[in-house]
């Protein structure tokens, strides 16, 4: 078992990133694990989102533990495979508009997208989770191809290494839902607080999260909520692509920034109708039995949007997470409005 080595090496690091990435069943939890991490903590650099490297650290660090509710009983559901986390290339393309159909042909091997944003007092981590069909059983409810909902991870930068989580808001289709961890600092502003963000009890650092079947609408997991489906473990590899059944997987962080990635494509017409809304169509089986197929339905990060936050815009749970964490919660520390790291600003002023 690679735990059992890892800490019989002595390799601390190993260790600690072999665990992080082990299921529940296979992680056996030996005591040393917490007092190493504790160890290691205050002799570390403190970490800058401008070192690629370190981007790397944070977002891996603070990667949530998502809980994906399969549903195995419909008919576009694909045996529960259109409920699978994954690249948005899966089908070896960037085309978004044959992904409803190429969903039933291709392997849907498990990856998470990342961005990483900076003050000088805080950093502001957005995980965006892809789903190749957003489907429906019901003929109150819609379909459409592609999905993309996801979370922003506020964390406070206390001068440790990775600082202090503090609050999380989630997409659930039009509408962020807020949560804060039960000893944390932040509370209500002008929005609510939805409820408590669980802390991987491994780990205490990533958040533990949930989607639902089908609409996967995103929010914080509760322990007593009912659950059927794969609970994906962040990874910094590629892992194996679940099958249908399996009860956990890992997935790959992926920088929404990379070379040749998401965001350097966010003006093809293949991929994007509209900014920030990815294309998709009403062909294939989207709609059968008389369920609405929207089209162009499904948003990348920069077109998140609640519609009714008041002054919060589309786009800015991601491209300016400042405005959003300050007009939500209500914020103790002093926050910096000065981004020391903005790639969808610079991106934006270099007109790359
Ligand atoms: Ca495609
Ligand atoms: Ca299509
Ligand atoms: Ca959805
Ligand atoms: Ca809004």
């Amino acid at each position: 078992m690679p735990g059992a080595h890892a800490q019989s090496a002595g390799a601390r690091i190993l260790a600690i990133a072999l665990v992080s990435l082990l299921p529940p069943s296979v992680a056996a939890a030996p005591p040393v694990r917490a007092s190493v991490a504790k160890a290691t903590t205050p002799l570390e650099p403190v970490l800058s989102a401008s070192l690629a490297a370190d981007r790397v650290l944070l977002a891996y660090h603070f990667a949530p533990v998502h809980y994906q509710a399969v549903d195995r009983h419909g008919k576009n559901g694909l045996d529960g495979r259109a409920d699978y986390v994954t690249r948005i290339d899966f089908d070896g393309d960037w085309d978004a508009r044959n992904d409803w159909e190429n969903a039933a042909r291709f392997a849907l091997p498990g990856v998470v997208y990342h961005s990483v944003v900076e003050t000088k007092s805080h950093w502001f981590i957005v995980y965006a989770f892809f789903h190749p069909r957003d489907w429906a059983h019901s003929l109150f409810d819609t379909e459409h191809e592609n999905d993309s909902e996801g979370v922003l991870v506020a964390i406070r930068r206390d001068g440790s290494r990775f600082g202090t989580l503090e609050a999380a808001v989630t997409v659930a289709h039009t509408d962020f839902y807020s949560f804060v961890p039960s000893i944390g600092r932040w509370s209500a502003g002008e929005e609510s607080i939805d409820g408590a963000l669980s802390l991987d009890s491994r780990t205490r650092q990533r958040p533990v999260t949930t989607q639902e079947a089908r609409g996967h609408a995103l929010k914080a997991w509760r322990a007593d909520a009912p659950f059927d489906g794969i609970v994906y473990f962040p990874s910094l590899a590629a892992g194996a692509p679940p099958k249908p059944g399996d009860r956990s997987a890992t997935y790959e962080l992926v920088d929404l920034f990379d070379a040749g990635g998401v965001w350097q494509r966010k003006g093809d017409t293949k991929l994007f109708a509209k900014g920030g809304s990815f294309a998709g169509d009403r062909g294939g089986s989207c709609g059968d039995g008389g369920i609405l197929c929207t089209e162009n339905a499904a948003h990348a990060p920069w077109g998140w949007d609640d519609d009714d936050d008041g002054d919060v815009r589309r786009g800015e749970i991601a491209t300016d997470p400042v405005s959003l964490v300050t007009r939500y919660f209500r914020i103790p520390e002093a926050v910096s409005a000065e981004y020391s790291y903005n790639p969808f600003r610079a991106a934006r002023f270099s007109r790359r």
